[in-house]
């Protein structure tokens, strides 16, 4: 499945180093994650293939096809990084943070990538921070401008990030959540922290972990949006081949495991020693490893048979089966297993963009948090799974009325 059909491992070129990566993972035909259809638009679905590989150069995994930015970002971008409140404090507390410890000159700018609804620069901006936020996304833009955030309504790249620094003067800190990994452009993305950067400014972004994804059999992390699988030891050669180092790296809890790497110019700050010991770890464990990734691959295929085993099993039973959270990462799950709404009647989710819309590719309706009831429900497949503990707090009744959750994170398996 990882060879094409001559047998020869397919190869493409590395966006990191422009090495060569060879394919390990295959996830198929699938279309963009976060295109909630009406039926109008059945028509014309947007299809790319899913596969991933890894640099034999510098260790970077990334995905083997690039789909064009403006298919996923636009004004109708239906993801608002506020949908939770877990999610909503941790991004407060990182404000605070960065403020507290990073952007404490007397003007400080703090600027963000990816800034989406404003979730963290909101306390930037109530803290009276001079600060700007890039987001292409239009419409959740506007959200932020909302809060009183300021927004330019474009793409972060080299051209960008070099009239920011003529209009605003250098950055003390450039920030980015769940944005990093999603551009291929990583050339023009570290030439623009270069330009717009103070000398002794930080870089500091944090992604899904490649080793969290890894021990977690987390293959939902890896769709369109997801183009890079990010470990200490890829960041730290991407650093380095653009005249910076990695200084520090946090693990955080939140979307199933993350890092949080902060990079500085070479030779501006003493790494902390994390740094060595997360790459040293790594390299222990094999993350970038051929055999390590194969084995990953095979995890793959054994929970599509569990999954597909069991939602088969209950189908046979006539329970009823829901799912909850209409998420980006459900999009590779369901059109990888070839789940829709045979098997899956309904997802509830409580984005307004995505409700009374079809899910991409296998299209099970989306329908308001308020289908979601102990007698309409007998189990839930939890798409959400890194919101579990917010939403199965809220869910209590569920529970307690006999209703069952099934997770496929770290493997298939039904809460008792
Ligand atoms: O990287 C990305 C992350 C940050 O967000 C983006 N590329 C796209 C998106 O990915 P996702 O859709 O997989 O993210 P979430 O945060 O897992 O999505 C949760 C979904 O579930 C949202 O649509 C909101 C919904 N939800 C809900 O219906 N009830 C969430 C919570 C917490 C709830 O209680
Ligand atoms: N930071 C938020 C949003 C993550 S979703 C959070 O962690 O929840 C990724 C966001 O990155 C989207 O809002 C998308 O529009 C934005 N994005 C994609 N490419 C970008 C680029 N080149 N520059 C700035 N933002 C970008
Ligand atoms: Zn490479």
């Amino acid at each position: 499945m990882t060879d094409s059909a001559d047998g020869t491992p397919r190869r493409g070129t590395c966006r990191a180093c422009g090495g060569t990566t060879a394919q390990f993972l295959d996830l198929g035909r699938q279309p963009l994650s976060d295109r909630f259809l009406t039926e109008d638009q059945l028509a014309d679905e947007f299809f790319f293939h899913l596969a991933v590989g890894v640099c034999a150069g510098c260790t970077m995994v990334q995905l083997m096809e690039e789909v064009p930015r403006e298919e996923m970002f636009h004004q109708d971008y239906p993801y608002h990084s506020s949908g939770s409140s877990v999610m909503q404090k941790h991004f407060a507390d990182t404000a605070r943070h960065l403020l507290e410890h990073e952007a404490t000159g007397p003007d400080p700018f703090v600027v963000e990538i990816g800034c989406n609804d404003g979730v963290m620069l909101r306390t930037v901006h109530e803290a009276g921070v001079r600060h700007l936020g890039f987001e292409p996304s239009g419409g959740v833009a506007d959200v932020a401008r909302g809060h009183g955030v300021r927004v330019v309504t474009e793409f972060f790249e080299e051209s960008t990030a070099r009239r920011v620094r003529e209009t605003d003067g250098p950055a003390d800190v450039i920030f980015a959540a769940n944005t990093i990994c999603h551009i291929p452009y990583l050339d023009s993305i570290l030439r623009g922290v270069d330009a717009l950067l103070a000398p002794d400014g930080v870089f500091v972004f944090e992604d899904p972990y490649l080793g969290d994804i890894l021990d977690k059999t987390s293959f939902d992390q890896i769709y369109d949006e997801h183009f890079f699988f990010f470990s200490a030891r890829s960041v730290q050669a991407l650093a380095a081949r653009f005249g910076f180092a990695l200084v520090d790296v946090e693990r955080l809890p939140v979307h199933g495991g993350e890092v949080r790497y902060t990079i500085a110019r070479a030779g501006a700050r003493q790494p902390a020693e994390r740094v060595a010991a997360l790459i040293g770890e790594e390299d222990a464990r094999g993350v970038a490893d051929r055999s390590r990734l194969d084995r990953f691959a095979a995890d793959v295929e054994g929970i599509r048979t569990d999954l597909l085993a069991l939602l088969n099993s209950l189908k046979a039973e006539g329970k009823r089966v829901v799912a909850y959270g209409a998420t980006a990462k459900s999009a590779t799950v369901t059109n990888f297993c070839g789940i829709g709404p045979d098997l899956v009647s309904w997802v509830c989710d409580t984005t307004p963009a995505k409700q009374g819309r079809l899910t991409p590719g296998t299209h099970i309706p989306v329908r308001t948090p308020d289908a979601f009831t102990p007698d309409a429900v007998d189990y839930a497949l939890l798409f959400a799974w890194n919101h579990a503990d917010e939403i199965m707090a809220k869910e209590q009744e569920f529970r307690r009325a006999g209703g069952q959750w099934i997770l496929y994170v770290p493997r298939v398996h039904v809460t008792s």
